[in-house]
């Protein structure tokens, strides 16, 4: 049956940063198709709010403070949840961070930490599970781009580089590791609510709407902001066997925009 092939029971699914937003939503439509949930966040604080979440959820999720930035800790994670859960067979690189500064205003110190997180973050934890996924003959790993994978705008210059370059990296990973039937690709959501856009979402002290907030609606074709939920079939099928022959694609979730020049004003 073609919906068995959907299924991920039995797999074992690493979510980064996921105690709440993209991640979090993710790695319940993963539960419900059957995975065993892992999931880090930056702080035990977040941890426990991410564990409370997933019980309220009836997700039985384990959760692990690791900084994914720091490549020891993210080898030794990796390490400890083959010994406490098993082999991981999904990893998705959900965990990021956004520094909306003009460019120019921009120190060099907070685009590197941009790029760290969103970037060098992704190759640490791919480099971490990837020989495990050989020695187990299959694995998937997700990477979370963005529209900033193929556009820019004001203020997002670390973003847009680091989403730009997970880009690549996906199509990198596929090209070195499709040989041991590892699939990486990339889903690129649109611009989904969540506490990252919450800034760009905040009525203006008048009431009315934040500019940014319809631009991107009369922006987006289905003319709404997209929510988390939007992410969890897409997800699921790139997580799944449904697409062991789809390697190096970024899945665009964007209800749109990047097929869409925009209305005449
Ligand atoms: P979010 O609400 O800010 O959640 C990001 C998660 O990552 C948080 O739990 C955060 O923890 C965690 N994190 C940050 N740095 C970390 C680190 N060094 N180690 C471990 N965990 C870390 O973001 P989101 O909107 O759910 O976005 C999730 C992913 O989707 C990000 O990669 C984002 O770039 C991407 N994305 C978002 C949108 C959107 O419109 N929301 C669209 C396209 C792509 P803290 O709370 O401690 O920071
Ligand atoms: C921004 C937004 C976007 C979204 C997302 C769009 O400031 O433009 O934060 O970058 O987070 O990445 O796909």
């Amino acid at each position: 049956m073609i919906l068995d092939s959907f299924s991920l029971k039995g797999k074992i699914a690493w979510i980064t940063g996921a105690s709440y937003g993209i991640g979090f939503a993710i790695a319940t439509a993963f539960h419900e198709a059957g995975a065993q949930i892992v999931f880090n966040d930056i702080n035990q604080e977040l941890v426990d709010k991410g564990l409370k979440a997933y019980e309220e959820a009836g997700i039985p999720a384990r959760g692990y403070v690791c900084d994914v930035t720091d490549e020891d800790a993210v080898q030794a994670l990796v390490k400890r949840i083959s010994q406490e859960v098993g082999v991981i067979d999904i990893l998705v690189n959900n965990a990021g961070i956004i520094r909306r500064i003009p460019m120019c205003e921009m120190s060099a110190a907070e685009f590197r930490k941009v790029i760290d997180v969103d970037l060098n973050a992704p190759f640490i934890c791919a480099k971490a599970v990837i020989p495990y996924m050989i020695g187990k003959g299959h694995g998937k790993i997700i990477n979370i781009c963005s529209m900033m994978s193929e556009l820019g705008r004001e203020t997002v210059s670390a973003y847009a580089a680091a989403k730009g370059g997970l880009k690549m990296l996906t199509r990198n990973i596929c090209s070195e590791y499709g040989k041991y039937n590892i699939q990486c690709n990339g889903i690129g959501p649109g611009y989904i609510a969540t506490p990252q856009t919450a800034p760009l979402r905040e009525r203006q002290p008048d009431g009315s709407r934040h500019p940014f907030d319809q631009f991107i609606v009369a922006k987006t074709p289905a003319a709404r902001w997209g929510t988390t939920d939007d992410l969890k079939g897409p997800a699921v099928f790139l997580a799944s066997d449904a697409s062991d022959f789809v390697n190096g694609h970024i899945l665009y979730v964007d209800g749109g925009i990047l097929a869409y020049i925009g209305k005449q004003p």
